[in-house]
């Protein structure tokens, strides 16, 4: 049988609450998970981009997916943060003059134009560090296999960030790229540590191989619709809204959904996805309601 996300009210379900609510735990983590210590220029700049805000959507997919399938928020906590860890850094990074050279992210000057690039790439290389070392030593009743599977995962997400930062690079300033490269870019850029948000929160509550292929299903799906509304913010959006500046993809001449399928289209595309994401797990029942409501919240976000 067909799963259709309308078998699954979503009516009653708070998602502001539902947010804020983690977003809280998750950002009392973060600040718990990184003291400040010897050398503090570079421990301050880390805390500064960690810490910064940002909607902790990676975090929140990781817990949300845990307790769906019986795992509780402390023992996912610590891989949520690490998620957040990797996040930041590639953001830190991605921000750099030798890549996108941005002056603001999370409505705050880059960490580089802080800091200066050096202890900028420092930071970044010190959070992915610390990222591993974190799930590592603070996982607590979780069987050490899946600790072990939760690394490998976040460990294969960091190197497909990395070949879709590359591949993104190559391409700048060619809007003519084919759309598989397009679908590789943004694959391995934004949707693999959705992915892995949510793979290794089924991971630390030990779901089976058929709710695994469920999720993994749900998290391709909202990924490549965070992209597409990512690319139509970037449009639409102003630079206050989002924090950063606004209309960096066409200034870059990147090639993007929208310049492909125009506004409207990659509206509808997205909405699809979001749709299908949400059948993907309408067979968990009331469980999955957080993780539905999420998916609903990726179209309807504003920055
Ligand atoms: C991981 C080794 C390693 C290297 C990183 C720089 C780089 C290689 C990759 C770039 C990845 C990147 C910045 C992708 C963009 C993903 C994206 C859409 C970010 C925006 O995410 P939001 O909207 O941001 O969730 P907030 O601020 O809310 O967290």
């Amino acid at each position: 049988m067909v799963a259709t996300s309308e078998k699954v009210n979503l009516t009653g379900f708070d998602l502001k609450a539902y947010l804020t609510q983690k977003q809280q735990l998750v950002e009392v983590a973060l600040n718990n998970a990184l003291p400040m210590q010897y050398p503090e220029t570079v421990f301050e700049s880390m805390r500064y981009s960690l810490l910064a805000g940002g909607k902790r959507l990676r975090p929140i997919l990781c817990l949300a997916t845990a307790e769906l399938v019986g795992a509780t928020l402390d023992q996912a906590m610590p891989t949520a943060c690490a998620l957040e860890m990797i996040h930041t850094m590639s953001l830190i990074h991605d921000d750099l003059p030798s890549m996108d050279n941005d002056d603001f992210r999370r409505g705050n000057p880059t960490n580089h134009k802080v800091y200066g690039d050096a202890v900028a790439i420092l930071a970044g290389d010190g959070l992915l560090a610390y990222s591993f070392e974190y799930v590592a030593r603070e996982t607590r009743n979780v069987p050490i296999d899946r600790i072990l599977e939760v690394i490998s995962r976040l460990g294969r997400a960091m190197g497909d960030l990395v070949s879709g930062q590359v591949v993104d690079i190559e391409s700048e300033g060619n809007p003519n790229i084919p759309i598989e490269t397009l679908t590789f870019i943004h694959n391995h850029k934004t949707s693999a540590l959705l992915e892995a948000a949510v793979l290794t929160g089924a991971i630390v509550g030990g779901a089976n191989e058929v709710d695994r292929s469920k999720l993994l299903r749900y998290a391709k799906n909202i990924g490549l619709a965070f992209q597409i509304v990512d690319d139509i913010l970037d449009i639409t959006a102003t630079s206050e809204e989002l924090g950063k500046s606004a209309g960096k993809d066409l200034t870059a001449e990147k090639a993007t959904y929208p310049k492909l399928w125009g506004l409207d289209e990659s509206r509808r595309q997205a909405q699809a996805l979001v749709h299908q994401a949400k059948a993907e797990v309408s067979g968990f029942g009331e469980k999955a309601l957080p993780l539905m409501a999420i998916a609903d919240y990726i179209t309807a976000r504003k920055n």
